[in-house]
């Protein structure tokens, strides 16, 4: 019999009663409560208060009637707690004063280990209870090449020249700093799922700005080691990865998350239908006037509805100018179905 969460039945490949819906950074700044919140704190101090993280991670639940909750924490807390000084400036992103280019450079970086993260199960622990059964918690992580172009960037990059340089320049360098964003990425998903995360998505926003040929030697097979044996279904995606869809699959995942470039069922048909899909509506449409909107979500419902499993959302994550009311109008739409 299907259970009874419509997004853990589309992730195994199980029949579902509805498309489910969520939207990556469905939490934040386009939603008022949020900024009312967080105004005065830091995005990382928000981060290590549980209490606030529920309260965060709960309001687009409440607000949209989301099929499932995100986590609300960042891809560069782990790193963080492991004591590398990074920190989050709003409005820009993660950045980092000494940017990390040299083997001694990675050697100072110390292991992560799961005592470090007594806040991550406190916030995970309180969620799961106020969501209870009908609304899953996904679980993140950043994959090691995202989070590699911060360190070695010092901050968000259009070219990645420096990451680039240290991958071909210093390969040793490069992929003993991916093997221990690897393990540290592990350790923050093994520390969500033993709270009671359900699912976990794999964010490798930036490894689009790769060739296939390079991500399958210099991120997959460190995105692989995190993915590897996880005992919860895995969403893995990438922005502008609709060349080389098929390595996302392979690096280990059950759903493939997939941008508003490739349709789903082109998508779909590349993977072998082996995999479910999430997405793909494209972030900018909800500008867009309310046919255009209407006539768009359908398209990739009716796209999505071709894979063995679709999970809707949007092909990158909630822009801060964003109106809540059309990401409802969204999910409405969706749950009404075709
Ligand atoms: O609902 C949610 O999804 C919110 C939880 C969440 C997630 C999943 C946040 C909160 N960050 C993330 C992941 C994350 N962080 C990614 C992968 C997702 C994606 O591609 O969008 C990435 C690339 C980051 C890095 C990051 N952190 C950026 C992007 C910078 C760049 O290179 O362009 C930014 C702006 C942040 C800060 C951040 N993280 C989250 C929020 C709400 C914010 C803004 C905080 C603030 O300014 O106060």
């Amino acid at each position: 019999m299907a259970g009874m969460s419509a997004f853990l039945n589309a992730v195994r490949r199980e029949p579902a009663s509805h498309t489910p819906v969520w939207f990556m950074r469905q939490a934040g700044r386009s939603l008022p409560e949020y900024k009312k919140i967080r105004s005065g704190n830091r995005m990382l101090d928000a981060c290590r208060d549980p209490a606030l993280v529920t309260e965060i991670t709960l309001q687009p639940v409440r607000r949209y009637g989301v099929d499932a909750a995100i986590f609300f924490s960042d891809i560069v807390v782990p790193v963080a707690a492991a004591g590398v000084p990074i920190d989050i400036k709003a409005g820009v992103g993660p950045v980092l004063d000494s940017p990390v280019r040299t083997m001694a450079d990675v050697e100072a970086i110390r292991e992560l280990s799961p005592e470090d993260l007594p806040y991550i199960t406190e916030a995970v622990r309180l969620l799961v209870r106020e969501l209870g059964e009908d609304t899953p918690l996904i679980g993140f992580a950043g994959a090691p090449f995202t989070l590699a172009s911060y360190l070695v960037e010092g901050g968000p990059s259009r070219t990645y020249v420096n990451t680039k340089t240290l991958m071909y320049g210093a390969p040793d360098v490069w992929h003993a700093l991916c093997a221990k964003l690897a393990r540290m990425a592990r350790v923050f998903l093994e520390t969500q799922i033993a709270a009671g995360a359900r699912t976990i998505q794999l964010f490798d926003s930036w490894a689009g700005a790769l060739s296939e040929a390079d991500y399958r030697q210099f991120a997959m097979p460190h995105s692989a080691a995190v993915l590897d044996g996880l005992r919860v279904p895995r969403i893995h995606f990438g922005v502008g990865t609709g060349h080389m869809l098929e390595a996302i699959g392979e690096a280990g995942a059950d759903v493939v998350g997939v941008d508003w470039r490739t349709p789903l069922d082109v998508a779909s048909a590349r993977l072998g239908g082996r995999y479910a899909v999430q997405g793909n509506l494209d972030p900018t449409v909800l500008f867009a006037p309310a046919d255009v909107v209407e006539r768009e979500v359908r398209r990739v419902l009716a796209e999505g509805a071709k894979a063995p499993g679709h999970v809707f959302n949007l092909g990158h994550g909630v822009m801060p100018d964003n109106d809540p009311d059309v990401l409802k109008r969204v999910v409405d739409l969706v749950h009404a179905g075709l």
